[in-house]
Formats: structure tokens, sequence, C-alpha cells
């Protein structure tokens, strides 16, 4: 991409009604706009950042047996009154009425219409474990929206729901969706903790939050703090073998969120010198309700002795909208965002100090055109701003690499690269320059 061709249009001043890093910094970066209360704009930059981080929960759903679906984001209010929730769920639930007078309610989440479609279609055990998933705007009235995409009203989540016959089945279809959380959060460059939670109006009584550890967060949270040093499961994690051992470790260790925290059990499970308060950000949810919809919504199935019984079922929601400001709690400086690579919305910044110079202008194609070619999806500043602005901008949208090019040191057959993350900056030949971004 070109700068003086794209849409970035960044602040020079920091917004007076944002309160946190993130929400500041997405303002100024020119990421998002407001258009109501809790209700953004996704500008190109923060598109870019919004698919990156999409992808990615798409990729670990997949890889661990979800499947893909799109539900609509409006459903009927006759549906939510079969669950009893239709009532339940109070001022959160944005109700609509058609030309037609029939109710309808703007999803806050999919756990009816998902056992809808499922009890259309599946009636033998044989079918089972399924687990679909969307990836889908939400809406929730909340009270307080803040904090920008933090705690928006309208927002993009991933939701899967499993489908499994009996409870045992259903747990390792729970464990299936909490591996993949522990991988989906460190792909983003994320220390995401998973908690036992709260259910709340999803129901059931086992759930697990995974919180990324920010000064800003909204949770308070009570960990051993060795749970930050366990590893990672790798992608070749077998998820049709027994996940429990990875489930036993990360939560054997003392980690719960406020709601829940059982002060004796942290101080007779946890060391003084282990013990660690912080706040947090939800990124997920995890929970397993059994039949608490699938019984009154009749989603049943045959069992192998011919018997029908209700289906058992988890949810798993991720905030994908929500993590891109996440990411930016856990990675920032004074001078703006530091984008793990892998979320990164361009790979590399090119900065011609110098638009017009013959010299300037053919070092800088080579080198979009090198790294276009390698996908590192390079921006390209061929603006006429001065290099001063040039590099507080690259700073602001915090892209990775800065490839700086220059006519003083294109003389000398140099240029600059910096990591954005460390700052410091190499003098190298173009050539190598290239090479080290492109690994
Ligand atoms: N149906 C279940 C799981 S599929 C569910 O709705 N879970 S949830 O309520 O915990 O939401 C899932 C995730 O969405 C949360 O972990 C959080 O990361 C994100 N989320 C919830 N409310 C908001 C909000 N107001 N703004 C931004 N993200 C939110």
């Amino acid at each position: 991409m070109r700068l003086s061709r794209y849409f970035l249009p960044v602040l020079k001043q920091t917004p007076a009604e944002a309160q946190i890093p993130s929400h500041r910094l997405m303002l100024r970066a020119g990421m998002l706009r407001q258009e109501a209360a809790g209700i953004y704009a996704w500008l190109p930059l923060g598109h870019r950042v919004l698919k990156k981080v999409e992808q990615i929960v798409r990729e670990e759903m997949d890889r661990a047996g979800a499947i893909e679906l799109l539900m609509p984001t409006l459903q009927l209010a006759d549906l939510w009154r079969e669950s009893g929730r239709y009532d339940d769920y109070g001022k959160e639930m944005l109700r609509i009425t058609d030309r037609h007078d029939r109710e309808l309610l703007f999803g806050p989440t999919n756990e009816e219409m998902i056992t809808e479609i499922f009890r259309a279609y599946v009636h033998s055990y044989k079918d089972l474990p399924k687990n679909l998933y969307h990836i889908q705007w939400k809406f929730r009235d909340e009270q307080r929206p803040r904090f920008g995409v933090m705690r928006g009203r309208e927002f993009l989540m991933k939701d899967a729901y499993s489908f499994d016959l009996d409870e045992e089945s259903g747990r390792k279809s729970y464990n299936q969706m909490f591996v993949a959380y522990l991988r989906t959060f460190a792909r983003m460059g994320l220390k995401a903790i998973p908690m036992k939670a709260e259910t709340g109006p999803i129901g059931g009584d086992l759930s697990h939050e995974f919180i990324v550890l920010a000064e800003t967060g909204e949770s308070a949270v009570f960990c051993d703090k060795r749970v930050l040093d366990l590893p990672i499961p790798g992608f070749d994690v077998d998820y049709r073998g027994d996940l429990q051992p990875i489930i036993d470790q990360w939560t054997s260790l003392y980690a719960a969120t406020e709601d829940v925290h059982d002060v004796a059990r942290y101080e007779r499970e946890t060391a003084p010198e282990n013990r660690m308060t912080a706040r947090g950000i939800e990124v997920g949810q995890v929970f397993f309700f059994g039949d608490k919809y699938s019984k009154p919504m009749k989603a049943t199935v045959t069992g192998p002795d011919g018997v029908d019984r209700a289906v058992q079922m988890g949810s798993y929601g991720v905030g994908v909208s929500r993590l891109a400001g996440a990411i930016i709690e856990a990675s920032h400086d004074d001078d703006g965002i530091i984008w793990p690579d892998p979320v990164a919305p361009f790979g590399a910044g090119i900065l011609n100090l110098k638009p017009g110079d013959a010299a300037c202008d053919a070092a800088c194609e080579t080198a979009y055109a090198a790294l276009s070619a390698a996908g590192k999806e390079p921006l390209l500043d061929d603006t006429d701003e001065r290099p001063g602005g040039k590099f507080a901008t690259m700073d602001l949208i915090g892209l990775p690499w800065q490839l700086i090019i220059g006519p003083r040191g294109l003389a000398e057959g140099t240029v600059e690269l910096k990591r954005r993350a460390p700052g410091e900056r190499k003098t190298l030949s173009l050539e190598s320059a290239i090479q080290a971004i492109t690994g």
C-alpha cells in the first residue's frame, strides 16, 4: 500500500474522551471512529488488524475440529422464549419490532439459534460430537460502554457451540476449546491465563475466563504467578487424543477472578512469594452447561441404546474486537503501538525521506516490490510530509519494521532499519535490510 493513496486519518491531538492507552492509540492511529456510544466504525488500518485477529481465531478453531457457519445478527423473540431467556436478559437486549409487528432482537449471543439449527438436522448419536462456530457482530446494550472496543455495545465475537451425547464426551469438547484458546492468544503475542469464573446469564457450572494481565483491565484477579511460565501446546497437539493432562497442568495452579475468589484456598495453595494480585482483560470465556438449552428446546438425539436424550452442550466465546484493544494494552510505549508481527496491519513501513529524488524513489520501489513478493504487506510512505512527521506516524501506527531510505544514506550505499519493539536503528545495505525483514 502507498500511503499517498491510503486512508490513514492520524490525529495529532490526544482525544479527551479516551481514558486508556488502547482507546487513545486506536483513535490517534486512525484505526477507529466512534459513531455512537459503544458503536465504532473500523477504519482501514483498524480493519486490517481486526481481520488478522479474526483469521488467527478461525485457524485455531478449524485446527481443533470446529466447523464455521454464519448465523444472522437478528433473531426472533419467540426463539428466546423457548429457553426462557427473553425476559431474563433484561435491558442489555436490544429489542426490535419489524413492519409486521413481529418481535426481533439483535443477538447478544447465539445459544438458542444454534440449538434450533442443530435440532432441525441431528437426531442420532452417530452424528456426534459436533462443534459449530461463527464470527459475527453482537449487540449488548451495556449500561456503561467504555474504553473504546474493550466494552462496546456492538462488538465482534467468535462463538462456538459443542454438542455431545454425554457429559464425559462434552468435557472432551470443552478441553479442545480450552487448548485452542491457549494457542490462539499465544499466537497474538498475548499471555492469557485461564481462570475459574462465574457463568452469569449463559449458565452452567463449569467455566473459565481467559484473562490478559493489564493495569487497565476491568477484572481484579488472583493467581499463582508460575502460571505465566507454563508451556503453550504446539501446533501439532493431538486434539483427538487425551488433553486432560494439559488442562490439569493449567488448572492446578490457583487462578481466579474476583467474583469466585476463595481467599482461604488461595492462601493454602499458593506460597506467599508466588501470589500475584493483578488486573486483567477477559478476552475469552468457555462454558459447559449440559442440557440447559437442549432440554427446554427439545434438542434430543437417540443414543446407541435407542433412548432419546437431551444433547450436552458447551459454548465458547472470544472477544475478537476487544482483542485488538487488549493487544495494544499489552504492547505499546509512549510513542505508540507496538504490533506483534502476526497481527500487524502491515508487516513493514518503508519511509521515503525524499520523494521525487530519483535514487530514493528507485530504492523504495525495489524494497516495496521485494517485501510485497515475500508477503510482508509493506506500507510505503511516499507522501511529502517532513521526515520528523513520518517517523512519528510510523512509531504511532506501530508496524514491526521501519525501513528508512534517504538521499544521504543512499549516496554511501546504505539505508536504516529499525525494529519497532526495542527501537534501535541499524545502518546497512538495502539488500541486507530486505533480507532481515523477510528472514
Ligand atoms: N455465548 C457465550 C460464549 S460463546 C458468551 O456470550 N460468552 S461471553 O459473554 O463471555 O462473551 C464472550 C467474549 O466476548 C468475552 O470473553 C469478551 O471477550 C467478549 N465481550 C463480551 N462483552 C463484550 C463487550 N461489551 N465489548 C467487547 N467484547 C465483549
